[in-house]
């Protein structure tokens, strides 16, 4: 229902209906959800939030922006305290027309000067506006609106200004007449006799809004059975809040601490749930268009690495700087680089010494006595429809992880088809495939078929080094989950690496596709690769 229509169906119900102040969108959400039909937006709390007074000191194009927000984050009505339309007719009409395109349901106009004062700063002295020319004021009002159901609501402040039910009465007489959608009687008195009174006088002319801040404690039951149409709770939010920031300001102040008041203050994801945080995380899976929407990585860093005593000591290998940057922040680096920002490094040596922003670590707690697979297993979870799992030792250029990244098959592996008499480092992983390296052709179909420590492996020379970068896509993880439930059932977990999976893989009839690459990568087995390391990263554009 449009908010204009539930704003006059609330003044017009034959019961008494309840509105709330709101100052901004978040209080403005906190009503509704307090189970509120309407919104006041009252000109005290407004201005108070800002830290100004109730003086027309924040300028109606202010109001309104503030308005705007509170309508974005509730779906009931708001009335709002227009004050005196903020200044002649003319501006009234514009008023309402600013209101209605921002689908505020209704304004509430008093008949004092502008700039007006609080009713409850010196009520007595207060000028009233001269009758014939609010009701020109309301009757503008009425003209302007384009929406059939937008309400105005006419205030009559003359019993806050020292006058008489009588003077009350002819007032509110004629602003009904001009078109005024309900009555605002209000009062400075803490008993309810002059608001009663001119209920009782009233009758059933037309709605009835009372604003019961001084005369608080009167039962509810009174305006119901004197016919309110609609009690106003006018500032009931700003003032819990200032109660609230004072305590909790006053003790972080005195305690130096937070520890006081954590458990008084609301949760940081209740901000998050109250400004629809989930609803954007939703909308975000929907239509953001991310380069590689499901992709993720898994760094392979559980073992501390041999050969470099001292530079471990403290440390796994991952976390040895080259050229002043960790492996690991290389390696992280590359992957945002290519819109991965899913990335799980498996720590297991020295895990508190792993620092990398932007991955998230979990730990293989077994790594002394476990192989990479166990290492794998305590990430499965980690794997998505796209994941690219490497050894967090590995230095490589980027265009082999950007190609790696063109293919589409379920299975890929990087296989470097350079001569074996030119490798330096790490020469266990063997890598024998369907075909050679035909290096003119780019995404060739080629099958890894094994990967050996042997350089024989059934009367043949391998056709290259698998370097230590696995993708898998789609039913990719699937096969791999597959294999790696298989090992374990077998009791192999515990002793074997990734080529044995990839073995396996084979064996279960989903070779990996071939990715052919000629050297520009290398890995970090003892102190020789890390002085090389840094002359492959120097002068590179890596
Ligand atoms: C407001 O809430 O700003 C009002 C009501 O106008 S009162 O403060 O009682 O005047
Ligand atoms: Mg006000």
């Amino acid at each position: 229902m449009k908010k204009t229509t539930q704003l006059k169906n609330l003044l017009n119900s034959d019961q008494t209906e309840f509105i709330l102040e709101a100052h901004n969108g978040l209080s403005a959400k906190i009503v509704e959800e307090a189970g509120f039909k309407g919104i006041w937006g009252s000109g005290l709390a407004l201005s108070a939030q800002h830290g100004v007074r109730d003086n027309n000191e924040l300028s109606w194009t202010q109001v309104v922006e503030i308005l705007e927000f509170m309508s974005d984050a509730a779906s009931i009505p708001i009335l709002l305290d227009g004050d005196t339309g903020y200044g002649d007719f003319n501006n009234m009409r514009r008023l309402v027309q600013k209101l209605e395109q921002r689908a505020i349901a209704g304004v509430c106009i008093e008949d004092k000067l502008f700039p007006k004062t609080n009713s409850f700063i010196q009520g007595e002295q207060q000028e009233l506006e001269d009758v014939d020319t609010f009701c020109g004021k309301i009757q503008a009002g009425k003209d302007a609106q384009i929406d059939d159901d937008f309400c105005i609501v006419a205030r009559v402040e003359a019993f806050i200004a020292g006058w008489g039910l009588e003077e009350a009465l002819r007032r509110g007489e004629a602003y009904r007449q001009a078109g005024a959608d309900a009555i605002l009687i209000h009062s400075k008195l803490s008993r309810p006799d002059e608001i009663l009174q001119f209920a009782r006088e009233w009758g059933e002319r037309c709605p009835l809004v009372i604003v019961p801040t001084k005369y608080y404690s009167t039962q509810t039951e009174v305006f119901r059975d004197h016919g309110i149409s609609l009690v106003i709770w006018a500032n009931h939010m700003i003032r819990s809040s200032i109660t609230a920031m004072q305590a909790t300001a006053r003790t972080i102040h005195e305690t130096e601490s937070l520890v006081e008041i954590e458990g008084q203050v609301s949760t940081v994801s209740e901000i998050f749930r109250l400004q629809g945080a989930d609803e954007l995380l939703e909308a975000e899976k929907l239509y953001a268009r991310k380069a590689r929407p499901d992709a993720s990585a898994i760094i392979l860093a559980a073992s501390r690495g041999q050969g470099m005593d001292e530079l471990t000591r403290d440390r796994p290998k991952v976390m040895i700087p080259v050229a002043g940057k960790t492996v690991l922040r290389r390696q992280v680096d590359k992957f945002k680089a290519q819109g991965i920002n899913d990335i799980t490094v498996v720590a297991g040596y020295q895990k508190d010494a792993i620092e990398v922003q932007g991955a998230q670590v979990v730990v293989n707690e077994d790594w002394e006595t476990t192989s990479e697979l166990k290492s794998l297993a305590c990430a499965l979870d980690k794997f998505s429809d796209d994941t690219v799992l490497i050894y967090g030792d590995l230095l490589f250029r980027s265009y082999i992880f950007s190609n790696l990244m063109d293919w589409d098959a379920e299975l890929l592996v990087v296989v470097d088809s350079s001569p074996l008499e030119q490798a330096k480092g790490n020469i266990n992983d063997l890598a024998y495939c369907s075909g050679p390296d035909d290096r003119a052709m780019y995404q060739q179909k080629v099958r890894l078929e094994q990967v050996s420590k042997s350089s024989d492996w059934q009367g043949r020379s391998p056709d290259g080094r698998w370097i230590g970068m696995l993708r898998a896509r789609g039913e990719g993880r699937s096969h791999i989950t597959e294999a790696l439930e298989q090992l374990g059932r077998a009791g192999l977990i515990e002793d074997s690496g990734v080529p044995d999976l990839i073995n396996r893989l084979v064996e279960n009839g989903h070779a990996p596709q071939v990715q052919y690459i000629a050297g520009h990568w290398m890995d970090i087995n003892n102190l020789q690769d890390l002085q090389r390391a840094s002359d492959f990263t120097h002068g590179l554009n890596n």
